[in-house]
């Protein structure tokens, strides 16, 4: 059986957890041990959720550390980014519709570079660097917000947020009497 399928589920932290809007910060040769066991547990809690990305801090781990898979129901195309940092970005904006593990149920168009260029660590501690547009654009932009206590809301106007926020709120109200 897989990593994945073994791993313990991680718990997902849903706002206003203040963990979410705190500063990730590198990881280090010395974090090596506990990056190596979180790897697999934060691809089971994406999978499970199910999600395209998973940032550390979502799951109350404040490193910068991302696992990514956009087309898991493919080809499954895992992705560990460590202290991922985006080194060039389209001048063009693209709009898309974003979700958030940790805003359960709430969508909104966002508008981010197009395009970007991100540098990155592999999980053998290589340097590495991705570029995409689309959908993983998106996703890398979104999973480096969370590593700076960044989340999709914060992109969107006051009104638009605060709608959001306030749906979110009512909606965990009522799931948490209804436990
Ligand atoms: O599952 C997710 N879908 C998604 C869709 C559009 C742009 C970004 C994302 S990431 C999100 C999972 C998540 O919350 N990652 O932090
Ligand atoms: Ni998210």
């Amino acid at each position: 059986m897989s990593d994945t399928q073994t791993s313990t589920l991680l718990t997902i932290r849903i706002v206003p957890d203040p963990v979410l809007r705190k500063t990730a910060r590198a990881v280090t040769p010395a974090d090596a041990a506990q990056v190596r066991a979180l790897i697999p547990q934060m691809f089971a809690t994406m999978y499970a959720a199910p999600g395209i990305g998973l940032a550390a801090p979502q799951v109350g781990v404040l490193l910068r550390l991302v696992v990514i898979d956009i087309a898991p129901e493919k080809t499954p195309a895992p992705l560990v980014l460590i202290n991922p940092e985006v080194v060039a970005a389209s001048p063009e904006s693209a709009t898309r519709e974003e979700g958030c593990l940790s805003l359960p149920e709430q969508y909104a168009q966002v508008v981010r570079p197009a395009w970007v260029r991100v540098k990155y660590e592999d999980e053998r501690g290589a340097r590495r660097e991705i570029e995409g547009d689309g959908l993983l654009a998106a996703c890398l932009q979104h999973e480096i917000d969370h590593l700076n206590g960044v989340l999709f809301v914060d992109h969107l106007s006051a009104l638009k947020r605060n709608m959001l926020l306030r749906k979110l709120a009512k909606e965990q109200k009522e799931k948490t009497s209804r436990k």
